[in-house]
């Protein structure tokens, strides 16, 4: 029950296990780890897919015959393994030049880069079948309130994604792009800060229904929001196209922890909403393996992200099948809230009349601390 399979859709970044470890106060602690060993120990472990930035396979200054050959390098890997790229996205943010950010930088040049480098990796992400494409715009922000004219930004950040659209629809790629929003960090406050942000923007794009998000647990958590929410309101708009699962503590850095650590309680009803509400995508990890940790250490959290999840998605099944919790969902009225506050046929003007006891209605209990305590046995493993 516990072991991944191909039909669980796990995925994995490649720059999660092979993330040497470089943080703001220390040096690398892990050797670079080839992407085709990632790929072929990620294989073993039973996850059903890799996804890369640009320059996780070939560096910022490769010329055009290093990327093609570190292309197929990946591909030979990905395809010995029998994995397939769900998923590809560009690193608009390591180098130097990203200092002010891609998209939304305030010089000019610096913006055209880095829409030729986005259309660059469009072409690679074609070429290797990914139907994604994430956009992490972590430098795109500000730490002062005169750098930055944020509506101006706004309209460059929607320019930007107008003209890859257009790419995409002209090249005729099967393709979608996904947004995935961070309050904070790099940046002091970056730009589409949350879920709600990043929706509403979409909403004024050219071809908005291309555009979808990509939300990780631990960046609304920084922001002391409920993910599982989120996720769900992703799912209303029908935009909730690539997810990044991982664990935070609440609010401070961004952890990256393992999938399940940190909130385990809010890990549940991830596990939840994503297995009820509809999402088909894959169930894609990204985390950083402790620095405290050796390459047996990296395997081990890795393996975990996908054991966390098998192990919540059949208590969170459990916890729907059972007739207890049934009933207790009925006695939360969540069978009421199902329902239309209309009748089919009736008005406004028509219910207008109506009277109802306001004091007998404001006397009632929820019943929601049974059910939620039904939800807790569960997790901590009590009932099964
Ligand atoms: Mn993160």
């Amino acid at each position: 029950m516990l072991q991944a399979s191909h039909a669980d859709r796990f995925s994995f970044g490649l720059w999660t296990v092979g993330w040497q470890g470089v943080d703001v106060f220390g040096t690398a602690i892990r050797a670079p780890l080839d992407p085709e060993v990632a790929v072929a120990k990620l294989a073993e472990l039973g996850a059903y897919g890799v996804s890369f930035h640009d320059n996780d396979v070939f560096p910022f200054n490769a010329t055009a015959a290093e990327k093609s050959s570190a292309i197929q390098r990946v591909r030979r890997a990905v395809d010995r393994a029998g994995l397939v790229i769900p998923m590809v996205t560009t690193n608009l943010f390591s180098h130097p030049v990203f200092r002010d950010g891609a998209f939304t930088a305030n010089d000019r040049e610096v913006r055209r880069f880095a829409l030729r480098k986005v259309a660059d990796n469009l072409d690679i992400a074609a070429e290797l079948g990914a139907g994604i494409i994430v956009f992490w715009g972590g430098r795109e922000g500000a730490e002062s309130g005169a750098a930055k004219d944020v509506r101006a930004a706004l309209d460059r950040y929607k320019e930007a994604f107008d003209i890859l659209t257009g790419y995409v629809i002209e090249q005729g790629y099967n393709m979608r792009f996904a947004i995935e929003p961070k309050p904070n960090e790099p940046r002091g406050d970056i730009l589409l800060p949350t879920i709600g942000h990043a929706l509403s923007f979409i909403n004024e794009l050219e071809h908005s229904e291309m555009v979808g998000l990509n939300p990780e647990v631990g960046h609304e958590e920084m922001a002391s929001l409920n993910f599982a929410h989120g996720l769900a309101q992703a799912l209303w708009h029908g935009k909730l196209f690539h997810v990044d699962l991982n664990g935070q503590n609440g609010p401070r850095y961004d952890q990256d922890l393992r999938f399940g650590a940190g909130n385990a309680r809010g890990a549940f009803w991830t596990v939840d909403i994503l297995e009820s509400g509809g999402y088909e995508g894959p169930r894609h990890f990204d985390f950083k393996p402790p620095r405290t940790e050796d390459m047996e250490g990296v395997w081990e959290s890795a393996a975990a992200c996908m054991r966390n999840y098998l192990l919540l998605r059949s208590r969170t099944h459990a916890f729907r099948a059972d007739p207890e919790v049934q009933a207790a969902r009925v006695a939360a009225r969540l069978d009421q809230l199902a329902q239309t506050t209309l009748a089919p046929g009736e008005t406004l003007a028509s219910m207008r009349s109506q009277t109802f006891d306001v004091e007998a209605a404001a006397a009632r209990g929820m019943a929601f601390e049974r059910l939620d305590q039904l939800a807790l046995d569960y997790l901590y493993g009590i009932r099964s």
